[in-house]
């Protein structure tokens, strides 16, 4: 079972951006409950960066959903004066996640993790911008998960984030598959997670489904704890929750070198071997890869 953050609570979002600035709480109150509803274990609130009034718009968005579920919730902004805003008012069920702690604002996150007893995701975002490979993933978890611990947070509450970027980024595709084989030797006992549908950030809406479900099953050979994604996709909840084992161990064949001959192969099966192929950088991604 792959934990599962609902991401759908986003400021970026067409409809509940306008909402949570707007402060109309129907629309988000809705998704709380479909999120729920689809079997989302946290809810992503995500305001971004927030930098005017983030405190009072974080307060208001726990509090709008506090009003129609107690599911736990991840706290996303990369204010730190919002974050601490949005843990004051926390109630309901389990322990709050604090989503996006970064490098640059440690000094500042790091005390609130013990003091409002939250989890948090660390992502692995340097101080000069995106690592460029493995070994500088590795290095900035070290770094993360050390400062973390002088901090007094045990390596359970830490969940670790390589940052997914879009397909089109082959090697940093590959690279954060190559970081999260070492992940589990590299740091016992911690968690990870990862920004699902970034993998498909850019392609057209009717593929990106078929990239999303493909890299968590591919997530899924490195034991991932936990991963922000679109509930509303079904059949991606269903490999979370362990539902398609023929599908996963497919995929991790394919991974481990197996080529079936495609004429064997079921459509759906089809379709994540083309796809997985694209995500380990042996067929060149293009928008038409299903049809090849
Ligand atoms: N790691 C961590 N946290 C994260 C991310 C990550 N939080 C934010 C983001 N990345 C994960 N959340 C989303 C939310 C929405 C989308 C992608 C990632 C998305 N939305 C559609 C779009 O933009 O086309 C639909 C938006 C709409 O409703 O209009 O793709 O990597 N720790």
């Amino acid at each position: 079972m792959v934990v599962l953050i609902a991401e759908s609570i986003n400021i970026m979002s067409k409809s509940l951006g306008p909402a949570m600035r707007e402060r109309v709480p129907g629309p988000i109150q809705e998704m709380a409950k479909a999120e729920v509803a689809a079997d989302a274990d946290y809810l992503d609130l995500n305001i971004g960066p927030a930098r005017k009034a983030g405190d009072e718009l974080m307060q208001w968005v726990v509090k709008t959903v506090r009003e129609v579920t107690d599911a736990p919730l991840s706290l996303d902004t990369t204010n730190p004066v919002a974050m601490e805003a949005g843990l004051k008012v926390y109630t309901g069920k389990g322990r709050p996640l604090m989503n996006s702690i970064s490098p640059i604002r440690l000094a500042e996150e790091l005390p609130m993790v013990r003091k409002y007893n939250a989890y948090m995701i660390g992502l692995l975002w340097g101080l000069d911008g995106m690592p460029r490979d493995a070994n500088e993933r590795g290095m900035l978890a070290v770094d993360l998960i050390y400062k973390a611990n002088e901090a007094g947070i045990p390596n359970e509450d830490i969940w670790i984030d390589p940052i997914a970027t879009p397909v089109s980024q082959i090697e940093q595709v590959k690279s954060c598959f190559e970081f999260m084989s070492m992940l589990g030797d590299m740091a016992p006992g911690c968690k990870s997670t990862v920004g699902l549908s970034n993998i498909s950030n850019g392609s057209p809406a009717h593929l990106r489904p078929s990239l999303n479900r493909a890299f968590l099953a591919m997530l899924m050979k490195y034991n991932i704890y936990s991963a922000i994604v679109d509930v509303a996709d079904t059949e991606l909840v269903k490999i979370a929750h362990g539902q398609l084992p023929e599908i996963v161990s497919l995929v991790h064949r394919i991974m481990d070198g197996d080529r079936p001959d495609p004429s064997t192969l079921t459509k759906k099966e089809l379709e994540y071997y083309k796809t997985v192929r694209v995500l380990l950088g042996e067929t060149m991604y293009s928008d038409s890869w299903l049809e090849l």
